[in-house]
């Protein structure tokens, strides 16, 4: 029961820390964007991770207030980035939203109000969201997703594959892309025909969907090849970078100018 004290005050007593994993384009390897994922730095345990704390706060509810911080404070963060690395296209923010706080009927508005106050470029913000969260109320959360969608902001579906994945889902909601989950970029073997092939459909279907993939997980440079010759555009993994601070992370696109 400790933690599930201490959590409720990890926002308000500043112990909340973010990382950033890039998303890179398989074709060129370079970032376009990057997920903010959220660590705990906790007085006494150290650096928890979100296997530790995410399901407790999902639990308690806490896990709104942490979401609100995630978002302003990635926010912030990326403005930053876009003021001091301007390109072509500015760096794409995505941030997870959990089953709780996506049926929150406040969220909509709460989202509108961080990017009002930020002014962050809604173009540039996207969230995942797992099946889970979807799977309660159809109707209601293609409202939700609906009002998502007319702040301006793009909406991935997160895991895709291992959950209670529906066509309807994919061809009824408003979603721009879709992550293959990590399990199905490590079954890919190159001596295995059917675990290219299985990739390949994924692909063909979200192609005639009208969505962009990203795959997740990318530990090779054999699973980035065969993605890529897949026609998989868009990637994050190891490979490229694990979730890094701040500095790393901003040393990283140093780098890449
Ligand atoms: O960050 P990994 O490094 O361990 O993340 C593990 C899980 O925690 C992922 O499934 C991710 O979606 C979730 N997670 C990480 N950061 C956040 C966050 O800010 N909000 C929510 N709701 N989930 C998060
Ligand atoms: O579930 P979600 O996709 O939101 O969470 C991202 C999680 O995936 C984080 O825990 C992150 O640390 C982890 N992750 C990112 N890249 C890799 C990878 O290449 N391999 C593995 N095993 N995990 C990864
Ligand atoms: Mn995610
Ligand atoms: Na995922």
């Amino acid at each position: 029961f400790e933690l599930e004290n201490e959590i409720r005050s990890a926002a308000a007593n500043g112990q909340l820390r973010l990382v950033y994993q890039p998303k890179v384009d398989l074709n060129t390897g370079t970032t376009y964007g990057l997920e903010a994922l959220v660590r705990w730095e906790h007085p006494t345990r150290g650096l928890l991770q979100p296997g530790m704390f995410i399901a407790i706060a999902e639990r308690t509810g806490t896990i709104v207030d942490i979401g609100k911080w995630v978002l302003r404070e990635a926010c912030k963060q990326v403005l930053r980035w876009h003021e001091e690395f301007p390109g072509e296209k500015p760096l794409s923010l995505s941030v997870n939203l959990s089953p709780r706080e996506f049926r929150r009927k406040d969220l909509v508005e709460s989202i509108r109000m961080t990017l009002e106050e930020t002014a962050f470029p809604p173009a540039s913000l996207h969230f995942e969201l797992t099946e889970t969260a979807l799977f309660e109320d159809f109707t209601t959360a293609r409202r939700t997703l609906d009002a998502l969608k007319q702040l301006g902001v793009g909406l991935d579906l997160d895991d895709f594959g291992t959950g209670y994945s529906s066509l309807k889902y994919l061809r009824e909601l408003p979603f721009d892309s879709l992550k293959i989950d990590r399990y199905f970029v490590s079954s890919l073997d190159p001596k295995q025909k059917s675990s290219s092939e299985l990739v390949g459909a994924i692909l063909s279907m979200a192609d005639v969907l009208g969505l962009d993939v990203i795959a997740e997980g990318i530990e090779t440079e054999s699973h980035r090849s065969t993605l890529s010759l897949l026609g998989c555009r868009f990637g994050q993994g190891y490979l490229f970078a694990k979730p890094l601070d701040p500095q790393s992370f901003r040393t990283l696109l140093v780098a890449e100018q």
